[in-house]
Parts: C-alpha cells; sequence; structure tokens
C-alpha cells in the first residue's frame, strides 16, 4: 500500500515534534559534573584562573549547585553557568555548599521559586561587575542558610523574589542586580547586602510596585493596577523599562 505523501510528511513532522521534546526535557536535565578535579593556573588574554577540588555539581534538577571541598579563583573576564559574563575578581572557598530547589522537590507551579542553600566553611571573595549585575562581598562563615522566594516566569512582567538569610561569620558584601534571567525584557533589577548575621537580596521586574509594597507592608499589591506600574508609568512620560528584543518578550 502506498502512503500519501501528506500522511508521511505529517508523520515525519510528528517525529520530529517527538524528538524535540524529548531533547527539550534532556537539557534540563543537563548536570554539569566534576569530581576530584584539579585545574592549574590557566593565564591568558581574559585574565587567569584555577580552581580545584572534590566535587562540584552544576545544572541538577533538584540540587542545582553544590560544592564539596572546593576552591575557585577567577581575575579578568569569564562567564559563569548561566551564561553570564563578569569582569573583576572572584574567589571561593566551600567546604561544603548546597542548593535545593524546593519549587521544583514539590512540583509547585513553574513560576514559582522557593530555594534553600545551605553551607558550612563559606568564604567568598567578590570584586566584579557584569552584564546580570555587580558584586562587592569579602565574607568568610562558619554556616550559612538562606531562602529564597518569589516567582520568576516569562508570562510574568511583576516577578519578584526575595532572598533572606543567616550566617555564623565575619564580613560585609554589596550587591546590585540587573538580570533579565526570564528573557521577558523586564530586567530583574535589586540590591543585595551581607552584613554579620544577616544576608538579604530584593530583585524586581516592577520596582515601583516593590516599593509600595514595602511602604504599605505588603496591602497594596492587591489594590494596585495589574500589570507592570513601573512601565505604566515610563509609558506616561514616553519611556519605557521594556528591551522588546528580548528573546521571550
Ligand atoms: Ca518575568
Ligand atoms: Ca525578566
Amino acid at each position: 500500500m502506498v502512503e500519501s505523501i501528506d500522511s508521511l510528511v505529517a508523520r515525519i513532522e510528528d517525529s520530529k515534534a517527538r524528538i524535540q521534546e524529548s531533547q527539550n526535557s534532556l537539557s534540563g536535565l543537563r548536570v554539569d559534573a566534576k569530581a576530584y578535579y584539579f585545574n592549574p593556573l590557566e593565564i591568558d588574554e581574559r585574565g587567569f584562573r584555577f580552581s580545584f577540588g572534590i566535587a562540584s555539581l552544576r545544572g541538577g534538577s533538584l540540587f542545582p549547585e553544590t560544592d564539596a571541598l572546593t576552591f575557585d579563583v577567577k581575575d579578568g573576564i569569564w562567564e559563569d553557568a548561566n551564561g553570564n559574563t563578569r569582569e573583576g575578581f572572584s574567589g571561593n572557598v566551600r567546604v561544603i555548599r548546597t542548593k535545593w530547589d524546593l519549587a521544583n522537590q514539590f512540583d509547585l507551579p513553574e513560576e514559582n521559586v522557593l530555594d534553600l542553600e545551605m553551607g558550612i566553611g563559606v568564604v567568598t571573595l567578590e570584586e566584579n561587575i557584569g552584564n546580570d549585575g555587580l558584586s562587592l562581598v569579602g565574607t568568610a562563615n562558619l554556616a550559612e542558610v538562606a531562602i529564597t522566594e518569589g516567582t520568576r516566569s516569562a508570562e510574568i512582567d511583576t516577578d519578584e523574589t526575595i532572598r533572606v538569610g543567616t550566617s555564623l561569620g565575619v564580613g560585609r558584601g554589596a550587591r546590585m542586580h540587573w538580570d533579565d534571567a526570564d528573557n521577558d525584557g523586564f530586567r530583574e533589577v535589586g540590591l543585595g547586602t551581607d552584613v554579620p548575621f544577616l544576608s538579604l537580596d530584593v530583585k524586581t521586574e516592577d520596582p515601583l510596585r516593590t516599593v509600595m509594597g514595602i511602604t504599605n507592608g505588603g496591602l497594596s499589591d492587591a489594590l494596585l493596577p495589574e500589570g507592570n506600574l513601573t512601565e505604566s508609568v515610563a509609558n506616561g512620560f514616553g519611556l519605557s523599562i521594556k528591551d522588546e528584543n528580548a528573546s521571550n518578550a
């Protein structure tokens, strides 16, 4: 029996779609794992870097970041695990540190962010700036724990996350954030600080809504109009905070 060209094409298209689907689900699980690694001093036009450790994992679905006895120094220009570029200096020592994706663990709706970070013996020295923000941090913690809660979705233009942590250690830190992690054209801008016993970072796609929420004890959100308020106000002045060229804009 000769199959009609139309049905053959339909079957090929169907197979292609299924292959793409399985590739997408696999790429979501891609894990960069290193064990007993030693990367000796590397010097080139981008700067210098060296790292070694017992175990380092990036990209797992439940534990996207885990380090066991790792030592990492970078100077110059580098790209981080999320594809962001930073320039400056970064030095990290981690006896044990992990991030647990609780939103994934408990099958929360996809837009929810709920991360728990835990570390023992963590030294952080950051003096760098990049496309996603800037960090000026010098901390040494015997133990640290932090929780991040909020939303992150290309379908939402008012995403907000807050990260609150506590630690037993010394040092200070300041951060500025301006990444657009969900590529929806609205940068998640914000500030962060580390002081003894407290670490705090706030990121928002709608700074005006966030500031009004903070100044009104969080009650205003239900009373405010939907959509990105900062953008609405900017539009009133003939301006826009949205990058229409972003891939999910
Ligand atoms: Ca968003
Ligand atoms: Ca965004």
